[in-house]
């Protein structure tokens, strides 16, 4: 046994973690007690990560290609992918040019990785068509920086969520996103009750439930409240205004557009009570310290740069920045974002925080990489939604995915689906082979993943953490780096004979050198950091010079920002509204997000039979008021559907929705559904300054479905993912289908159809082992299209499949959640009219399995927060169910008084 330190390959909160390992398997899992982002705490999916490694099935083993157009994709030897993938990239680049190839990378890459794919599409290619996922992410909140202080990345670390006295969040939902930053803010706010907190979220989610002030928005209005706020703050001279002379520039023309956002104008404009826009506009101001988180609820807007502007002119205008506890924090949300943007590997970006306009820069970075400085292109590249319109378009031919999943993730999927489809080539490097992108590859090649691979991401705060493999990858799986730099050898071979290599040692701790080296003199100068600096002193922040004794946790402590004339910019932010207009047609909002326990697609998360718990069926969720006006139950199923696109969810009913508006998950995808998730229906409508998409905006209208046939299948399995590929295909076939588990050891399938499908029920029938057996008990009932099939292990259901009936099978898939024996005899659970059975009570706390039921009657019971964890244990292990139940202890209160 040996136990290896390394960092969560989720979230940007950038755990430290212990991997415990066989060496030929990973055992578990554990939070790394030294490591300063968590001081040993991780959230449910951090604890799942040993689970998710659990089963190769899935995992890209071997490359594959396909080589003639209409021909299957067919295993081949390393030697043969990587020469085939060189020649056709060569082939595309002699007959269009650099710019007809791409590379779509991911911010789940390491640093290095990230390095090696940006120096080969930069550097050896020539072209700056390299984009990644963080277009979809963090390119908003890059451009805020950038415009507003001189350069890219927050000024703010961890420790300022200890020692602010105003914690605004906006657009960010903590409690599910960044869990362990949010276990911190609820110890700061334990240690310090006056700290106020305040959430900027059209939802009512956990993280705004536990705030002190819920500023609920109509979506997209939030750069409407930063003016009115700051408006207030000059009205009521809580403005500094010594600080906005010394250090910034700009605000005049700032205040004058101002004017016009007086606090009732601009709370109408937000759809809020002009006393809400202003209390939190006094607690802002007012506050010692006052600190922004944000996220996503920013970013993924078509005006995401001017939120993000609009924010950081508040802090500007109050001081709030360059001091403990104070500053315009924004989360990242890969693990690698960062690192991505320190290493340059955007379309719109160089190396090292370097402009791809300014000849200089280009330069510098050519002569660090020994190529002539015109190989360097001075065209900015295409970012992600461009770079697939020009996929679709035919002006790039070949596009080579890198740990991203864009057939899940973009939005508006029919046309990403379309550009991958009219591609000549198409590369896809990842650690799954059965992703919705894997399908459309006609190269596959098998990445290494978590665990398995060696080099260093840098989180939220501007650490950078090494990343350790404790295992060997599987099958032939390879290094995300190594791979780029073989194609890269055998490409400049074909392209550049004579030259020196640029991949001449691509061992991660070279790699990260090499990048160092070229980050010195700028902003984010880390020449002072090396794998073997990171193996003595542990985990650390930027700037971190060369000769410097420590990493810096603050920047712009001295009123000093990297700009031309040292100070900090004001900009003038207009409120636009969302770009996909409700009307009629169109009447709701559709706003997307995430789960607490479930990552993007769920390549990996979703291998884990017990982070479906807590949220175990896709939804669309709407409030009550909405659906009893048009005529909608819970649980029925409705066609969601857009200006582009459509699908089919459950409706849920939740009255944290404002009216008008309902949310989806973004993780289902066509692994789990018959379609391929909620980005079937969103807006490829972008940012004009950051090319980001508004994810989180779309205009839809909700129907009924009319889908009358129903199934419902669960079987016990002891290969769930295994299991779950062999009915994937299934999906497909009906106009709702939706694949999930259960713990400890269940897939369950529902589906539903206009009229009942005989063929298809067979098939299913035959991959769960129910058409035949000695334990098989059936009834069936043809003239009413109804069939019910249960197969017995012992005194316990093993697997079943209902359809065309009433009952659909709730009981049994309780039964075989509990573990105990059917209580009955076997026919009682064919008894029609039985229907009505409570499904199993929703998971609340993953780590000991608590369900709501229990938390509600011990609440009932009368306990508070220690006696739920006394008693049944609840919260006292990773704490992600924390916001949860403190929410269902103020709703119980809510109820007495
Ligand atoms: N569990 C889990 N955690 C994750 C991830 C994951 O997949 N699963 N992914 C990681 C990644 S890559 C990212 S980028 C982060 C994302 O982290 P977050 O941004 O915190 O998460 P989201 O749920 O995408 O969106 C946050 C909130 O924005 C709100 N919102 C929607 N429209 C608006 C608006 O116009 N204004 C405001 N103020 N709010 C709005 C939504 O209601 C939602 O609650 O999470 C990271 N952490
Ligand atoms: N509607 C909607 N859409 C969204 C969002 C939203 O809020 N709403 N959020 C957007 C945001 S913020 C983000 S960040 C994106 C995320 O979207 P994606 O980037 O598509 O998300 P993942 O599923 O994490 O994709 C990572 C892929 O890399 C693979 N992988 C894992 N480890 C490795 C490895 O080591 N090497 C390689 N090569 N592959 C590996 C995984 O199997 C997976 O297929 O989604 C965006 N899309
Ligand atoms: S908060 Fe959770 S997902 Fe994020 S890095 Fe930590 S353990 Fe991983
Ligand atoms: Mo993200």
């Amino acid at each position: 046994m040996t136990t290896t330190p390394s960092t969560c390959c989720y979230c940007g909160v950038g755990c430290g973690v212990l991997i415990h390992s066989d060496g030929a398997r990973v055992t578990g899992v554990e939070g790394d007690p030294a490591h300063p982002a968590n001081h040993g705490r991780l959230c449910t999916k951090g604890l799942a990560l040993a689970d998710s490694c659990a089963s190769l099935s899935g995992r890209a083993l071997h490359p594959e290609l396909r080589l003639t157009r209409d021909a299957a994709r067919r295993r081949v030897d390393w030697d043969s992918a990587l020469d085939t993938v060189a020649e056709r990239l060569a082939g595309v680049i002699r007959r269009h040019g650099p710019d007809a190839v791409a590379v779509y990378a991911s911010g789940q890459l390491l640093t290095e990785d990230y390095y090696l794919f940006n120096k080969l599409a930069k550097g050896l290619i020539g072209t700056n068509n390299i984009d990644t996922n963080s277009r979809l992410c963090m390119s908003s909140a890059v451009s805020g920086y950038k415009l507003a202080l001189g350069a890219d990345g927050p000024p703010t670390c961890y420790q300022d969520l200890d020692l602010a006295d105003c914690v605004l969040l906006s657009g960010s939902n903590t409690a599910y996103a960044h869990p362990v930053l949010f276990r911190r803010l609820e110890a700061a706010k334990a240690a310090r009750p006056d700290t106020k907190w305040i959430v900027v979220d059209p939802r009512r989610t956990d993280t705004a439930a536990l705030a002190d002030l819920h500023l609920q928005i109509q979506p997209g209005s939030d750069v409407a409240l930063f003016n009115g706020m700051l408006h207030h703050l000059i009205w009521e001279g809580l403005i500094d205004e010594r600080y906005i002379a010394a250090h910034t520039e700009g605000f005049d023309a700032l205040k004058r557009l101002l004017r016009d956002y007086s606090p009732r104008q601009a709370a109408g404009l937000c759809g809020i009570a002009e006393a809400e826009l202003t209390t939190a506009a006094e607690w802002f101001g007012r506050s010692p310290a006052s600190l922004s988180l944000y996220c996503m609820g920013l970013n993924q807007s078509r005006h995401g740069t001017a939120k993000n502007l609009a924010l950081i002119n508040l802090h500007l205008a109050a001081g709030q920045i360059g001091r403990p506890g104070a500053g315009p924090f924004s989360l990242t949300g890969q693990p690698n974002a960062m690192g991505g943007r320190e290493v340059g590997g955007m379309a719109t970006m160089l190396a090292a925080h370097r402009d791809i306009a300014n000849p200089r820069h280009r330069a510098e970075v050519a002569a660090h990489w020994g190529v002539p400085p015109e190989r360097l292109s001075d065209r900015p590249g295409l970012p992600a939604i461009a770079l697939f319109d020009a996929l679709k378009a035919g002006q790039v031919k070949a596009v080579w995915i890198v740990c991203t999943n864009p057939a899940h993730s973009l939005p508006d999927l029919e046309q990403a689906r379309q550009a991958l489809a009219q591609a000549e080539f198409v590369i896809v490097q990842d650690a799954y082979a059965d992703t919705d992108t894997a399908a459309c590859a006609d190269a596959l090649l098998p990445a290494a993943s978590w665990g398995e691979k060696e080099g260093a991401v840098t989180n939220s705060e501007r650490r950078v953490s090494r990343v350790r493999a404790a295992v060997p990858p599987p099958g032939e799986a390879r290094a995300d780096g190594w791979i780029a730099a073989e194609v890269g050898r055998r490409l400049e071979r074909l392209l550049y004979p004579d030259a020196p290599s640029l991949f001449q040692n691509s061992e991660p701790a070279a790699v990260f050198a090499e990048h160092a080296a070229l980050t010195a003199g700028r902003d984010l100068d880390i020449s002072g950091l090396s794998h073997a600096r990171l193996e003595r002193d542990g985990p650390q922040q930027w700037p971190y010079p060369a000769g410097a004794a420590a990493g810096q946790a603050r920047r712009y402590e001295d009123g000093r920002f990297p700009t031309a004339n040292g100070r900090a910019q004001f900009h003038v932010t207009p409120y636009r509204p969302p770009a996909d207009a409700v009307n009629a047609r169109y009447p709701f909002r559709l706003l997307t997000g995430r789960l607490r326990d479930q990552w993007h697609g769920m390549s990996r998360s979703g291998r884990v039979a017990r982070l479906f718990s807590h949220a175990p069926e896709p939804t669309l969720d709407m409030h009550p008021a909405d659906a009893v006006r048009r005529g909608l139950k819970a649980g029925e199923l409705v066609s969601v559907e857009s200006r582009r696109g459509s699908l089919v969810l459950p409706l849920a009913l939740s009255e944290d929705l404002p009216g008008g508006c309902v949310f989806a998950a973004m993780h289902w995808s066509g692994q789990h559904l018959n379609s391929g998730g909620v980005n079937q229906a969103c807006s490829p409508a972008v940012d004009a300054q950051s090319f980001q998409p508004e994810l989180k905006h779309a205009a839809v209208r909700v129907e009924r479905a009319e889908l009358p046939w129903r199934v419902r299948a669960a079987s016990r399995h002891p290969d769930l993912p295994a299991l779950r590929a062999r009915l994937q295909p299934l999906l497909a076939g009906c106009g709702y289908a939706a694949l999930s588990l259960r713990p400890p050891d269940i897939l369950v399938l529902n589906a539903a159809h206009a009229q009942a499908r005989p063929d298809w029920l067979s098939e299913l029938t035959r991959l769960l082992d129910l058409d035949g057996g000695p334990q098989l008990q059936t009834f069936s009932d043809a003239r009413r299209g109804l069939e019910q099939r249960i197969a017995w292990r012992d005194d316990a259901p093993w697997a079943f499949v209902f359809a065309g009936g009433q009952d659909d099978g709730a009981r049994l898939l309780a039964a075989m959640q509990s573990g105990q024996p059917w209580p009955g005899n076997r026919l009682s659970a064919l008894v029609p009219g039985a229907a009505s059975a409570p499904a199993a009570a929703r998971i609340v706390c993953n780590c000991l399995h608590v369900d709501a039921e229990r938390i509600q009657t011990a609440i009932a019971a009368g306990a508070d927060l220690a006696g739920l964890k006394a008693r049944l244990g609840c919260g006292g292990v990773c704490g992600s169910c924390l916001p949860e139940l403190k929410r269902m202890l103020t709703r119980q209160t809510e109820r007495e008084y």
